[in-house]
Formats: C-alpha cells, sequence, structure tokens
C-alpha cells in the first residue's frame, strides 16, 4: 500500500515540477520520463531492503557441551509471540527474547525462531546447530552420557584394541572431544552402533586399564537415580549373598560373597557383571571397601578387569567386572567375587539407633546387567539380605533379646562366669550357633523336643557372644546375647 501512494506521489511531483526547476537543476525535459522511472526503481529497492530488514528474525546460540544458550537477534516490530523449536521436537511459545536447551546426545539440530503477531505476518529463520557429532565423552563408553560402573562393561568388550588417538590425550575433562573411528574390520562397533573409540576413554589410542583411571575421574552418575532392585522371574539365575558371619561386631571385617546361581547351576555363558550394592544403615567403612575377584566363577584375575565406585552418603557402591580376552566364560554357579569391608568403629553415629546398640544392615543387589560378548543381557534375579551388626558401649545395661524372640529364648543366668542353663519355649528341630566377638561359632547346639541346654562358659573369654537360632530350614528365627563375666 505505501509503495503505491510513493508512487502516485513521485509520479505527481515530477509531472509538475516547472520548465524554470528543471533548467535551473539544468536537467534538459526530454530526460524527465526517464529520471522519473529512474528515481522510483531507486527508492522502491531502498524501500524494499527497509521492509525486508523490518520483517527479519534471527537468533545467536552459545554451545557449552549440550547445553545451548539461545538469543534472539532482530524481530519484527510489534511481534506478539516468540516460537523456539530446537529441532528435537521440543518448542518454547510465548515471549522469550533467550532461552536455552539441554540437548541429550551429540548431533545436527535444525533450531528455528519464529515471530508472529507483527504486520509481517508470521516469519520463521532457522539454523543447523552440530554439537560435537561423533565425539567421545572421555569415560562413557557406551555413549549414554553418564560415566558409571556399565562402561567398564564396554571397556571389557574392546580390550587390548587400537586406534587413532585424541588430539590431546591427557585431557579428558567431560566434554565431547573429536576422535577418528576405530577401525574394521575387529568387532569395531558395539551392538548400539557405536564405534569402539569410545571405550578409549583415556584417548590414547589402546583400549587397556588406564580407562578404568578415567571412570573414577568423570564419575557422574546421579546416586539418587532410581534403582531396580527387583526380581523379576524367580526362575532367572539367582544372585545373592553369602554372608560368612551373620553377626559382627563394630570395627571388625566382614566377608560376603556375591553369588550368582547355585552351587552346580550350569550358567549361560557371560562376560561381563555391573551390579549396584546397597547398603543400610551406611556402617560400612568405604574406605575399606574392596571386591575380591581372586576366586571368581568369571575367570582367573588375570583374564578379569574391575571397578568400584563407593558413594557412601547414599549408601551404594557401583561394581563392574568383565572378561577381557573377548571369549565367554562358560561357568558353572558360584561366587562373582568377594566383598571385604570393615564395620564402622561407632553405629551411634551412624544410625538412629539409640535404645540399644544393634542394628541390622540390610544388603540389596539392584541395577544388575549381565551380558555376554555379543552384548545379550542375561536375566537374572537377585535377593537381599541383612546381618546384624552389634556394639557394647560403657552405658549399655539391658542384655536381651533381638529381634524380638520367635522362639522365647532366654539364658538364665545372664551374664554368667561359670554355667547357664539356655532355654527355648517353641520350636522344634532348632539349631543353635554360640557366636564369639570376632565372628567364630564356638559353639553348637540342637533343640529337638528338648527346651533347655546346660552350657559350661568357664572356657569362653570374658565378653559378649551372639546366639543364632535357625530352624530346619535355616532361616534365622532369633539373636539373643550373652555376656560371661
Ligand atoms: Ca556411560
Amino acid at each position: 500500500m505505501s509503495l503505491i501512494l510513493l508512487k502516485e506521489w513521485l509520479t505527481f511531483t515530477l509531472a509538475n515540477l516547472s520548465q524554470a526547476q528543471f533548467e535551473a537543476l539544468n536537467i534538459q525535459l526530454i530526460y524527465r520520463p526517464y529520471i522519473t522511472v529512474g528515481l522510483m526503481i531507486g527508492l522502491f529497492f531502498c524501500f524494499a531492503q527497509k521492509v525486508q530488514a523490518q520483517c527479519a528474525v534471527s537468533f545467536d546460540y552459545n554451545i557449552n557441551v549440550l547445553l545451548v544458550d539461545f538469543q534472539a537477534d532482530s524481530l519484527p516490530a510489534g511481534t506478539t509471540n516468540l516460537i523456539w523449536d530446537f529441532g528435537t521436537g521440543d518448542s518454547l511459545v510465548g515471549f522469550n527474547l533467550t532461552t536455552n536447551h539441554v540437548y541429550a546426545v551429540n548431533g545436527a539440530y535444525q533450531v528455528c525462531l519464529t515471530s508472529v503477531g507483527s504486520s509481517c505476518g508470521v516469519v520463521t529463520t532457522c539454523q543447523t546447530i552440530q554439537i560435537c557429532p561423533g565425539c567421545v565423552w572421555p569415560g562413557d563408553a557406551n555413549g549414554d552420557l553418564i560415566v558409571d560402573n556399565r562402561d567398564l562393561l564396554n571397556i571389557g568388550l574392546a580390550f587390548n584394541e587400537t586406534g587413532p588417538q585424541r588430539a590431546n590425550p591427557a585431557d579428558i575433562s567431560f566434554s565431547p572431544k573429536p576422535q577418528g573411528d576405530f577401525p574394521v574390520p575387529q568387532l569395531a562397533m558395539f551392538a548400539s552402533g557405536l564405534n569402539h573409540k569410545h571405550a578409549d576413554c583415556y584417548g590414547d589410542g589402546f583400549i587397556n586399564e588406564f580407562d578404568i583411571s578415567v571412570l573414577h575421574s568423570n564419575y557422574n552418575k546421579d546416586p539418587l537415580g532410581v534403582s531396580d532392585c527387583a526380581c523379576i522371574d524367580s526362575m532367572d539365575i539367582p544372585l545373592y549373598f553369602h554372608i560368612f558371619n551373620d553377626s559382627v561386631s563394630v570395627g571388625t571385617t566382614v566377608n560376603i560373597d556375591v553369588m550368582l546361581g547355585t552351587t552346580g547351576q550350569q550358567l549361560p555363558v557371560i562376560y561381563g557383571v555391573a551390579f549396584t550394592l546397597q547398603y543400610h544403615p551406611p556402617v560400612l567403612d568405604p574406605q575399606t571397601f574392596t571386591i575380591d575377584y581372586a576366586n571368581s566363577i568369571m575367570g582367573s584375575p588375570n583374564e578379569l578387569i574391575n571397578f568400584e565406585k563407593v558413594i557412601d552418603t547414599a549408601g551404594l557402591v557401583d561394581a563392574g567386572l568383565s572378561k577381557k580376552n573377548k571369549l565367554n566364560s562358560n561357568p558353572s554357579g558360584g561366587p562373582l567375587g568377594r566383598i571385604i569391608v570393615i564395620m564402622e568403629e561407632d553405629l551411634q553415629q551412624k544410625t538412629s539407633f539409640t535404645s540399644y546398640s544393634d542394628t541390622t544392615l540390610h544388603l540389596e543387589l539392584c541395577d544388575v546387567y549381565l551380558i555376554d560378548n555379543e552384548e545379550n543381557q542375561i536375566p537374572v534375579c537377585p535377593k537381599r539380605d541383612s546381618l546384624i551388626v552389634y556394639q557394647i558401649t560403657s552405658d549399655q545395661t539391658g542384655i536381651g533379646s533381638l529381634p524380638s524372640g520367635s522362639v522365647g529364648a532366654k539364658f538364665h543366668p545372664n551374664p554368667s562366669s561359670d554355667f547357664t542353663i539356655l532355654s527355648v519355649e517353641q520350636g522344634d528341630e532348632i539349631r543353635v550357633e554360640v557366636i564369639d566377638m570376632l565372628g567364630t561359632v564356638i559353639l553348637t547346639r540342637e533343640f529337638n523336643n528338648k527346651n533347655e541346654t546346660l552350657i559350661d562358659v568357664r572356657n569362653f573369654a570374658d565378653g559378649l557372644y551372639l546366639t543364632n537360632f535357625y530352624d530346619k530350614d535355616g532361616r534365622k528365627l532369633e539373636t539373643l546375647k550373652f555376656l560371661k563375666n
């Protein structure tokens, strides 16, 4: 509309210039039509450019790892709404001149900004942004953008392979880094299609033990993430604890085997396993936690790589164990590894228990991921367990049973220095174990229709003893304390 008015104004003005005026400008009348058209064309382009600039929409962006900050650069006057389309299916509608978006994975994304409501109508501009395509994130060997125990399995799958190193291998900061693909053939792809270069966490072109150190450096799994500790199918391979002593005192070493399959059970072929041990309350000394794989059914220690990360504030240990020779194991059921850990010295600082100084330490196996060398996942059925941790304190006055007795057992007298009678009010075929402070079973008894037994404690060292009662199936029924003085 404005252009038409301009044209009419120019035509009218030029047509009505007087001869004197043209002559004063030293312009011959004969050129007047040409001058008129030339002026009109020039003015038209100036005006069109101005209109185009006024209707342009543009934006800038700044990439910081996966977080991209966007800022609208220019907008048509009168814009009432802006639509940011981040190229992922996500969009933001409103009037946000700045915004940001976190991209889940590396890649190329077409980001568009649309202006609505101005006299220019709907105006859109798009840009393709590249978030380091094909880059590796040091420590994230499986490409899920989290560094955790599962990444050990990819290191195991690609172990001993070589390829191009990164530009600066010493830089293992957790940000995307360009690296050339490891060569094919030689199974240089994980099942996900990811190149094996991602297992070269250190970036030196070799996949070996050094890469495990990067898992420690860059460990970033959210310890509050959802854990899956459920057994889906009880027919799956059992994963469970073999606890050497059901009752231990503070400050002592505890040995617990993590068992896969029952003894003698033929298992499918396996290559690696990652799992999370959850413990509550946090009465383990995290500095002392180790898993010994010397007797693992997965293979001899020189065939294995392993990884443990203790996050005591969350009461968990993320563990990984893998072979490294690309050959599956074909074991029978038995121990994957042996947890060795020392109990904390002072329970009362670590638990809410104040009335007495024993606590039940609950153990669970969660987020279990058991694979063969083709990354097929093998289902397992994880099981819970517990043990009692006890502590003698100077103000301890009560000597009684815990947890609440189901067999009605008691010692009389208790404490004693020579003889005591242990009686059981109910239950047949009950087995009793008396355990000293070091966790050693020093005496066993069976109750068969007999409700009491005399125990000679003259040779017992002075101190506290725990007495565990089991039914004929080995289930623990009750724990009772006895003090020799
Ligand atoms: Ca990962």
